[in-house]
């Protein structure tokens, strides 16, 4: 079995400039991926982020031109792993609700039998010291159970500070930081003296060698999630990282089925697992929910997944009538997300596969 595969280029303008790793983005451009069979249809997002993705939007146009228009279905049929990850993504979440349409679930029951019905949220912090107390009072008192902030961009002991601050004013939020790989190890030490005893989550990827981040979580004690790491990693190679206490997933940087494949090598480690969007249309956080869901169940929801990048888009990909998804809430309900919209294609550029 195999479906006819369509591709639509989109253009999102965002609510405002975003910098990323050198670059700065005013519109996200991605693709709509759209496998259709025996009357059924199933929509992807393939949306290679600048400054993060190896492959851009051409690139992931030559690749999916290679597959000769259509997709198999069968479960034993894995795609090229050759293929980008975001394509890969793209085309597995496209499968996916291809496979929920026909059998009239949804995508999070495709993925498991007892899917979580909510998925909690991490809200993000960004600007000045004064804008982040202020963005972590209002969604700290939204009820957001966590708070991510970045950090390794300026001074790291007014950081330091930042973040004890923020934990003062609001000690039951969990507080995750990203350092983006930005400190030697020394920063890094001195980052964790600063912090005191200041409790965290965890910090993703604090080092610029990340060879060295079993050593500096052995002589901090900080707690350290995986995150650029995981990217240039095989799934097994993930035993030898039991010194982090959590790993961020983003299928559009791993593929769908291989993220979804960390995350249980992961979770038999013991290590904790942040679902994590990359910018992404809304076809493409519907998949991640349902991904995040999936691996949670109505007894034990996930934790709190990275999906607070909607809130950057000011336009998304469905008709104009059909509501934008409720990510806007620290507690998101599956089955409202997950609820099919339909795809506004004047708004999208068709591509020649
Ligand atoms: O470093 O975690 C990152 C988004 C795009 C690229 C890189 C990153 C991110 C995020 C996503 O921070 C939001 C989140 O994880 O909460
Ligand atoms: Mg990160």
């Amino acid at each position: 079995m195999a479906a006819s595969l369509s591709a639509f280029r989109y253009q999102l303008p965002l609510v405002r400039p975003l910098p990323l790793s050198g670059q700065t983005v005013t519109v996200r451009e991605g693709l709509l991926v759209r496998l259709e069979e025996d009357g059924h249809t199933g929509w992807g997002d393939v949306a290679p982020l600048p400054g993060f993705s190896t492959e851009t939007v051409e690139d992931a146009i030559t690749a999916l031109r290679s597959l000769g228009g259509s997709v198999p279905l069968a479960a034993d049929a894995p795609l090229d792993p050759a293929l980008p990850p975001s394509v890969r993504f793209g085309l597995d979440v496209a499968r996916w609700s291809l496979q929920a349409a026909d059998a009239t679930v949804s995508v999070s029951r495709v993925l498991a039998k007892t899917p979580a019905a909510s998925v909690p949220l991490n809200g993000l912090l960004s600007g000045t010291p004064e804008a982040v107390l202020a963005d972590a009072a209002r969604l700290a008192d939204a009820g957001y159970p966590a708070l991510k902030l970045k950090v390794g961009r300026g001074d790291l002991t007014d950081e330091a500070a930042l973040v004890r601050r923020i934990h003062a004013a609001h000690p039951t939020v969990a507080l995750r930081l990203d350092a983006n790989r930005a400190w030697s190890y020394d920063d890094a030490h001195r980052f964790a003296d600063a912090l005191g005893a200041t409790p965290i989550e965890y910090i993703e990827e604090p080092l610029a060698d990340p060879a060295q981040l079993g050593d500096l979580a052995g002589e901090t004690g900080l707690p350290i999630a995986l995150d650029e790491s995981v990217t240039a990693m095989a799934v097994s190679d993930l035993d030898a990282h039991a010194y982090a206490v959590a790993v961020v997933l983003k299928p559009s940087f791993l593929g769908g089925t291989r993220a979804w494949s960390f995350a249980e090598r992961a979770r038999d480690l013991g290590m904790r697992v942040t679902w994590s969007a990359a910018f992404e249309s809304g076809v493409g956080l519907q998949g991640l929910v349902a991904m995040a869901a999936a691996s949670g169940t109505p007894e034990a929801p996930p934790t709190p997944a990275g999906l607070d990048t909607y809130r950057w888009l000011a336009a998304d990909v469905f008709v104009s009538d059909a509501s934008p998804l409720p990510l806007g809430q620290p507690l998101v309900d599956v089955a409202q997300t997950l609820a099919p919209r339909a795809i506004d294609l004047d708004r999208l550029t068709p591509v020649a596969l």
